[in-house]
């Protein structure tokens, strides 16, 4: 039976999730050793209730540099940390992935960097990454691999276990065809992903581009969503189709409009208003502090408000919430000194004794915190320059069960293809901006609330849920060479086997590890 301690390599599951970073967090427990606290990203609270209930593990690095430790479990789950040493992590992280990936993937808004000893880097941790996944998987199994961190993975655990089920998930923009063709690593990042039976992406539009991609850089035939491909080396009857779908992330929104509706955050929401010293109107910001998300656009269009004397503080007052984000990098450390010194501009310019025209905090807060910002803001400001889906516009919907609330929103964030109600804005054009902002700002309270109700149910109707179990399904019914039926019964009874044998151990191993 198998136990926390016991090597990877005898435990098998049948979903394995891949993500670049693991569900939690090292804290020091206060005696020289190390506890995992779940952490607050919005992957683990959309795949838990998929999870929960299969045999699963989920592979990724644990955010600290060096020897990974032992495989172990939280809540049932089977989390496998990855080595990363430092080089590696600003190599294959820092460099390749967000200082060559990113930017190429949100329309070069900085130019990308290209280093052959990155790219390097980024294969030998994709290879690492596809070992631990390999070595997890149960005949058969599922294998959903998330992001831009981990193109090659699903070729490189294809070549190894042509048995299982491979998906991967685009969390960010796929880039135009123009843009992609930068890459120098370009073929191989698309044959990397091509290693999948299904690839899903925010938006149709993003499927398209990579559809694009490999007419286009591999001379590949796409009919309809999918593309026919033979891996390089491999017998042409091995021919293989993959399918490239849409489809687009969400949120927990019972799970929001639930806090959101509990005693303290309805009366954290009026204390912070009071704090603010009662604004008529509260704009609200919240970002990581990256240049995708429009910051530079936002602040331009609120400090001409002011200037222009369209709105005045402290009876319009604006709350940006910049969580610190990639400071290691020199387009992260840019960007925020502008910002700050911005905001330090427009604050001594046009705020008053115990009134800044711009409240600005540079850290995180907890779950109940935001959601009493986003239920104490009147107006949403989310003006991404590109963004994959922008999960917070869609928090903020979650949380306005009292349907007074605005959402200004940009076209070139996912989720605005979804939530058409929001007041649109494209953050390029200033004047347009400011608009879209003065809109939500004077838009009569029954005109909110029939936006708002549109968009809550449109949330509510495509949760994080649905997406997760849209996504599995996508992918178990995706196109690929068809296994032998019988193959597939004998795998599957195999697992059942030994599926209930290791639930019985799961819960054994949960209780002993206290976090
Ligand atoms: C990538 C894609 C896509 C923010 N401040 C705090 C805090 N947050 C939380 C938000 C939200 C999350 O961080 C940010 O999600 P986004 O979707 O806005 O953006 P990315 O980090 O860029 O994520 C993006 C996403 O993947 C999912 O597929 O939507 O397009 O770029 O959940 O609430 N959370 C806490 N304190 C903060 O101060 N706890």
């Amino acid at each position: 039976m198998p136990t926390p301690r016991q090597p990877v390599a005898a435990t098998r599951f049948d979903l394995v999730v891949a993500a670049n970073r693991l569900p939690v967090d090292a804290v020091d427990d206060g005696f020289g050793g190390t506890l995992w606290r779940r952490s607050p990203g919005g992957l683990v609270t959309a795949l838990e209730p998929v999870m929960r209930d299969r045999d699963a593990a989920w592979v990724g690095w644990a955010g600290v540099p060096g020897q990974a430790p032992e495989p172990f479990y939280q809540n049932r789950l089977w989390l496998r940390p990855v080595s990363l040493s430092a080089e590696e992590i600003e190599q294959y992280y820092e460099g390749f992935s967000n200082e060559t990936l990113w930017p190429i993937y949100h329309d070069v808004i900085v130019q990308a960097s290209f280093h052959r000893r990155w790219w390097n880097t980024y294969r030998t941790v994709n290879r690492r990454f596809a070992m631990a996944i390999v070595e997890a998987a149960a005949p058969g199994a599922t294998v959903w691999v998330h992001d831009y961190q981990l193109q090659l993975v699903p070729a490189l655990v294809r070549t190894v276990r042509p048995d299982v089920r491979i998906g991967w998930f685009d969390h960010i923009p796929f880039p135009p065809v123009e843009l992609f063709a930068q890459l120098p690593w370009r073929r191989e990042l698309v044959e990397g992903l091509l290693g999948a039976d299904f690839l899903g992406f925010q938006r149709a539009a993003d499927a398209e581009n990579f559809l694009r991609a490999c007419r286009r850089l591999l001379a590949l035939t796409t009919r309809g969503d999918t593309v026919s491909f033979t891996p390089p080396g491999i017998d042409p009857s091995a021919r293989r189709t993959v399918r490239a779908g849409a489809i687009p992330i969400s949120v927990d929104f019972k799970g929001l409009d639930t806090l959101a509706r509990t005693p303290q955050v309805i009366a954290r929401a009026a204390e912070i208003r009071s704090c603010l010293g009662n604004p008529k109107i509260l704009v609200l910001g919240v970002d990581r502090l990256d240049y995708t998300k429009g910051f530079r656009s936002r602040l331009r269009a609120y400090e001409e408000l002011l200037r222009e004397k369209v709105i005045s503080a402290p009876h319009v007052t604006l709350m940006l919430v910049a969580l610190p984000s990639r400071e290691h990098i020199d387009a992260y450390r840019q960007l925020r000194e502008e910002v700050e010194a911005t905001i330090g501009r427009i604050n001594g310019q046009y705020s008053a004794v115990g009134s800044a025209a711009v409240y600005y905090l540079h850290q995180s807060y907890p779950r109940a915190e935001m959601a009493a910002m986003f239920l104490a803001a009147d107006v949403m400001l989310v003006t991404p320059l590109r963004d994959g889906m922008n999960l917070v516009a869609k928090e903020y919907v979650s949380c306005r069960h009292d349907l007074n609330g605005a959402l200004v929103l940009s076209e070139f964030a996912g989720a605005w293809h979804e939530l058409h109600e929001a007041f649109t804005c494209n953050p390029h054009d200033i004047e347009g901006l400011k608009q879209a902002i003065m809109g939500a700002i004077n838009s009569p309270r029954d005109e909110r609330a029939r936006r708002m109700k549109a968009l809550r149910k449109r949330v509510a109707d495509h949760d994080v849920q649905r997406w997760a179990n849209c996504y599995l399904e996508s992918l178990a019914s995706a196109p690929s060479k068809p296994r032998s039926s019988a193959s597939n019964r004998r795998q599957r009874r195999e697992i059942q086997r030994a599926r209930s044998v290791r639930l019985q151990a799961l819960d054994h191993a949960s209780e002993q590890v206290s976090y």
